[in-house]
């Protein structure tokens, strides 16, 4: 399989960059006017190099120039691995070092070093500079990488240079071609009978031709990929790693400004971003606020530095801190950058961004260091997918779905699933009607506590009812009425049922420590009004009635109104309409009427009902229907007859 790499190079100006990959390639990337006639690389270079039949390597060659940083930069970005070049008879100069700091800062981790000029060196002089690079590398990712004396001029070591360039590169892992397809533009073109030609470093993802894509920022829409070309040949399509050509159609010349990139989807343009910064070596030092130039990719912007985590820092230190950016940008979580004063335009450090989507920091909480701190800590420590997982379902602060969170942290669905599947974050995992949503424990804890203050309220207002809410009845209360809100909310409950934080009063959730309960003087209270509504016998006791006597022994009529609910829900009192019966007496009555008409094959009217047991008309009729209900009774025209269920109750 053919592989996808960019090598791009870094060096102090005029050690010799142009030279050697001119040496190497057969390509001069000092192509513009203007360069040549000051003799140095102002724009980017590019080539490309055929190591083997499978591995056609792309090259962006860097002004080494102090005033071109900020195109080094824009060069640097998506290579992935350095050729450092190194005079040999002037050693380690400023951009060497500023270039390699930049190198570091952009997450390149794999290269060599080119000792250039071996011709106007002796052997000693090599070996003190071999030394010297070996001094400048150490403890870098650089530490072990080959140092190869060359001649750009008079061929020595080519041959050498190409196969440590082959051996590098065969040790690298491509970018995945299954990320988002993001391109920054660093040259367009506008050819006769071609039309727009726009070319830059794949950074990720791939695309083909007659496919759509989008330039942003802006409002620009959908373009079309009409061709492609990769290292001067036509192909189908492009990936990352490729140095790749694009022709447009759709877009104007004119619409083109410094900074836009290309993208296989219209990403959402931002100003604000956290990230966690890093100073380069030195003596410089920022404070809580400052203000800096942004740079990655060919994007760069004026950009305001908020310290979160720490009130300063100083070279080779770091912190995290909220950006935000003067012109907006397009810009994905794990991006680098570099940061430049922008006073003397100094290199002072970089970072990479946490989180393309924060909140507004406004104070500087523990709670929000710590955070921010785990967040570094798990993006930086080799892209603990799991965490990041986490923290982005936690700062969501509601269900997201899974293709939403893929789309955030730029990873296919499958790559997600598999990196919860072994964790605890499977159970964050929940699906719905064929959508698979993550719903974070704290989301859910705080539901829960919802839950059991809506239970809390209920009980309190309730204390005599044995009963609690119904799913339903809890749904209102928490304001979660949609469907997925009412499965969200059925599972939660489940959760906290099987938890034994809830238990269950027939269709109602109750919560654990939820008991009926009453004082002395409560008890005594309902002691009286049981007795109260006993004594008064068929002498019917309606609410109204029992309220004024009720106010004798100091209850009150709310207080009334629980007491009898709390005799009806316990079965001691019998409720027709606004009337009570003591269930005692209740009993007494059926008892007498079933004898009755055991005795009386032709059953008895109502009248005779009546007179029988001494009741009012709306007495007798509400204990006929439940009597009836009960099917221990039933009622032909005028006359009340005992049923089979009436005999075996005798
Ligand atoms: N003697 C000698 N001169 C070289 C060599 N490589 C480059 N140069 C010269 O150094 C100058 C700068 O080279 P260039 O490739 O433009 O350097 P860059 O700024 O790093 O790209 C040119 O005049 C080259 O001819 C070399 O290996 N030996
Ligand atoms: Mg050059």
């Amino acid at each position: 399989m053919a592989k996808h790499l960019i090598m791009g190079t870094a060096g102090h100006v005029d050690h010799g960059k142009t030279s050697l990959i001119r040496a190497l390639t057969g390509i001069d990337c000092d192509t513009h006017k203007e360069e040549k006639e000051r003799g140095i690389t102002i724009n980017l270079g590019f080539a490309h190099l055929e190591l083997t039949d499978e591995l056609s390597l792309g090259i962006v060659d860097v002004p080494g120039h102090k005033d071109f940083i900020k195109t080094m930069v824009a060069g640097a970005h998506g290579i992935d691995f350095v050729l450092l070049v190194i005079a040999a008879d002037s050693g380690i100069m400023p951009q060497t070092r500023e270039h390699f700091n930049i190198i570091k800062m952009l997450g390149v981790k794999n290269g060599l070093i080119a000792l250039n000029k071996a011709d106007l060196a002796d052997d000693e002089m090599i070996e003190l500079a071999k030394l010297e690079i070996m001094e400048f590398v150490e403890g870098s990712a650089l530490e072990n990488a080959p140092i190869v004396p060359v001649s750009s001029i008079i061929g020595l070591g080519l041959d050498e240079l190409r196969q440590e360039i082959t051996k590098v590169a065969e040790c690298i892992s491509e970018k995945s071609h299954s990320t988002l397809f993001r391109m920054y533009i660093d040259r367009i073109f506008n050819l006769r009978g071609v039309g727009i030609v726009v070319t830059g470093s794949v950074l990720g993802g791939e695309i083909g031709a007659g496919q759509d894509i989008f330039l942003l920022p802006g409002k620009y829409g959908k373009l079309k990929v009409k061709s492609l070309e990769r290292h001067g040949k036509s192909v189908e399509k492009v990936s990352a790693g490729d140095r790749a050509a694009i022709n447009l159609s759709g877009l104007k010349y004119d619409d083109f400004e410094r900074g836009m990139l290309l993208a296989g989807e219209p990403l959402p343009e931002i100003t604000l971003l956290d990230a966690r910064i890093e100073l380069f070596p030195g003596n410089q030092r920022i404070g809580v606020w400052s203000q800096m130039i942004f740079q990655t990719g060919t994007f760069s912007s004026k950009a305001k530095i908020h310290l979160l985590t720490k009130d300063e820092i100083a070279g080779n230190e770091s912190a995290v801190a909220q950006i935000q950016l003067e012109k907006p940008a397009i810009l994905l979580n794990h991006d680098r950058f570099i940061l430049r004063n922008t006073s003397n335009y100094l290199t002072v450090g970089g970072g990479i961004i946490l989180d393309n989507r924060p909140l507004h920091h406004r104070r500087r909480t523990e709670k929000l260091r710590q955070n921010l701190e785990a967040l570094a800590l798990a993006i930086t420590s080799q892209q603990n997918l799991n965490a990041i997982i986490r923290l982005e379902i936690e700062k969501a602060n509601k269900p997201i779905l899974i293709e939403t969170l893929a789309a955030l942290l730029t990873k296919s669905i499958p790559e997600i699933e598999t990196a919860v599947s072994q964790s605890e974050l499977q159970s964050s995992l929940i699906e719905f009607e064929g959508n698979k949503y993550f719903v974070s424990e704290s989301f859910s804890g705080k539901i829960s506590t919802k839950i059991i203050g809506a239970l809390r309220a209920w009980h309190a207002q309730n204390p005599l009812k044995e009963r609690g809410l119904e799913v339903r009845e809890i749904a209102g209360k928490v304001n979660m009425t949609g469907n997925f809100d009412l499965f969200l909310l059925g599972k939660i409950l489940g959760k906290m049922h099987s938890e034994k934080v809830l238990r269950k009063v027939d269709a109602t959730y109750v919560l654990k420590e939820h008991q009926v309960k009453f004082d002395r003087k409560m008890q005594d209270q309902i002691t009286w009004l049981e007795d109260t509504i006993h004594r008064s016998g068929m002498q019917r006791s309606s609410i109204n009635e029992l309220e004024s006597i009720a106010l004798t022994q100091n209850i009150k009529k709310g207080q009334l109104v629980m007491y009898l609910q709390y005799l009806a829900a316990n079965g001691k009192i019998y409720f027709y309409g606004e009337d009570i019966l003591h269930n005692r007496l209740v009993d007494k009555i059926r008892r007498t009427l079933l004898l009755k008409l055991n005795e009386s094959p032709r059953g008895i009217n109502e009248k005779e009902f009546r007179l029988l047991v001494d009741g009012t008309k709306k007495a007798i009729q509400a204990l006929i229907t439940l009597f009836v209900q009960e099917g221990i009774i039933e009622k032909q025209t005028f006359y009340l007859l005992i049923t089979e269920k009436g005999k075996e109750l005798i």
